[in-house]
């Protein structure tokens, strides 16, 4: 943290490393700027004379500054400059403009192109020296910058992961994958105010497999585990629309919310869903029908009014499937 709060401070040191870059095409100006920075501590030199190679120079050396020529052959130096400033890598390099000519113009548009910086050649070695430690300190600082705000940008990103699978573990159910109890009081809840606000039908269909004691007595505990999974998935499949909700309630008990759904429409999804699961054929020798494992749906609609509570909604369905099991089983009932 207490780095954290130094990173905006420009300290005037000479401890950092400095790699400057100088595009000119006389050997001369590059002969005499290496002189004049040679002794200076923690300075790097690399002397470019090669319009075309700048680019790729200043990438290879990790340039933190550029001292670039205005007058060369082939490019212009104002046209390297916005080149400079084009590319992603030397985009935010320093540039300062090292040129002979001295008129207000020349020097308004190296800064419209892109520099930083202006000084007439051959400049005195101390203020030389004082700019490109100034514009390298600011280029070093705008760099740790980018890394502070990368590393938090990923933590943050981390953060939002974590939550996102806490939250996955806490509403859904270990063994089906469906949404569990919690989650279903909560989205119920939710969606009886909606219908209650904007006075639409809300269905709910309760779900429970048949015989279920008896398969797991017979089959064995594990056999009971998968079997459930398979069921949970078939049902999960009749959640179609984006604000229905599937969701495992008790051991072998599930629901289907669904909203602004009528109750005709609502049997015919309780209808399918009992048939695709009759029709999965799993063996269950003790069944009350057909020797297969199946399930009982009872369903209930509701436009909720001021007053009536969700638990109506949900005993009206309990009731409706109390009275499938009382008549056989394997069946849907309203
Ligand atoms: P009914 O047809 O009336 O619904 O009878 P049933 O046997 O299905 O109902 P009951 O409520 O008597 O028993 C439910 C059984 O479901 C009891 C339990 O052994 C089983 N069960 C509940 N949760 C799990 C589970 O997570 N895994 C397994 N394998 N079985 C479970
Ligand atoms: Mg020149
Ligand atoms: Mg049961
Ligand atoms: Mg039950």
């Amino acid at each position: 943290m207490q780095n954290q709060l130094n990173l905006n401070i420009e300290q005037p040191t000479d401890d950092y490393p400095v790699m400057v870059l100088l595009v000119d095409d006389q050997a001369m100006v590059g002969e005499a700027v290496r002189r004049a920075l040679a002794t200076e501590p923690n300075i790097n030199f690399h002397y470019c004379a090669q319009p075309e190679e700048a680019i790729t120079a200043a990438k290879k050396t990790r340039a933190t500054v550029i001292l670039q020529d205005l007058v060369m052959p082939g490019i212009d130096g104002l046209t390297l400059v916005r080149q400079y400033r084009a590319h992603p890598e030397t985009r935010n390099i320093p540039i300062i403009v090292l040129s002979t000519r001295e008129d207000a113009a020349t020097k308004s548009a190296a800064f419209t192109a892109g520099a930083n910086d202006y000084l007439v050649k051959l400049p005195d070695t101390i203020e030389l020296v004082a700019r490109i430690r100034y514009h390298s300190r600011s280029y070093m600082n705008l760099l740790q910058r980018d890394e502070a705000y990368c590393a938090l940008r990923q933590s943050q990103q981390q953060l939002l992961e974590t939550n996102l699978e806490l939250q996955r573990l806490t509403n859904s159910d270990g063994l089906t994958g469906l949404a569990n109890r919690r989650y279903f009081d909560e989205y119920f809840s939710a969606e009886w105010k909606r219908a209650e606000r904007e006075q639409s039908m809300l269905s709910l269909l309760m779900i429970d497999i048949d015989d279920f004691k008896l398969y797991n007595d017979t089959y064995g505990h594990l056999a009971g585990d998968s079997t459930l999974k398979r069921v949970a998935s078939t049902i999960g499949s009749y959640a179609r629309r984006p604000a229905d909700l599937a969701a495992r309630v008790g051991g072998e008990e599930f629901v289907l919310v669904m909203p602004t759904t009528s109750s005709e429409h609502m049997r015919i999804l309780g209808e399918k869903l009992q048939l695709a699961v009759y029709s999965m054929q799993i063996a269950h020798s003790v069944s009350s029908n057909d020797d297969r494992v199946t399930v009982s749906v009872g369903g209930a609609t509701v436009t909720p009014q001021r007053d009536a509570s969700l638990l109506n909604l949900i005993e009206a369905a309990d009731r409706a499937l109390y009275r499938a099991k009382r008549s056989g089983k394997n069946r849907v009932e309203i």
